[in-house]
């Protein structure tokens, strides 16, 4: 669970991503399917070129999710249900993807926030995005 504190530096630094969700959205997806291409197996349907128009939509679409979660800390599993289960019914992607992806953005975030990305935010981050993915998964059980 997350700490009062963590959430706090969550809602702080959400807001530097605010304005450049598709640009950050894109840029993790890029990343996940440069360095684990094996996500790409998802995604056939999909112009996989870097900076690709269904890239961009996509990542803006994620990042958009994130921030329903951000707004939403305290109930994020209410926040996502929809969303999960689509990913369970529909997309049912296997959860070892969702650790990927999350590193992915949390890279992504090192990369913009520099040296606001402090190792007591990255924690909270980690814990944040373990929260949104085991809400995305959970019914698999
Ligand atoms: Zn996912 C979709 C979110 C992860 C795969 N997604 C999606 C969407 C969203 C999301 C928002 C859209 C929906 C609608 O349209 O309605 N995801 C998300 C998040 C996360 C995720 C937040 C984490 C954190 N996914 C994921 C992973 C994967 C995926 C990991 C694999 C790899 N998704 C997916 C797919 C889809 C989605 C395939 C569909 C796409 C299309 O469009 O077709």
């Amino acid at each position: 669970m997350l700490a009062a504190d963590e959430k706090r530096l969550i809602l702080l630094t959400w807001n530097k991503v605010l304005g450049h969700q598709e640009d950050f959205g894109a840029e993790a997806l890029e990343r996940m399917f440069t360095v684990y291409p094996q996500t790409k197996t998802y995604f056939p349907h999909f112009d996989l070129r870097p900076d690709s128009k269904h890239i961009r939509w996509h990542g803006k679409k994620v990042v958009a999710a994130l921030g329903d979660a951000v707004r939403h800390i305290d109930n994020i599993s209410e926040a996502l249900s929809g969303l999960s289960n689509l990913h369970v019914y529909s997309l049912r992607v296997d959860p070892v993807n969702f650790k990927l992806l999350c590193h992915c953005f949390q890279v992504v975030l090192a990369v913009h926030l520099a040296d606001k990305y402090t190792p007591q935010v990255h924690l909270a981050y980690d814990k944040f995005l373990a929260a949104v993915s085991a809400v995305l998964t959970k019914k698999y059980r």
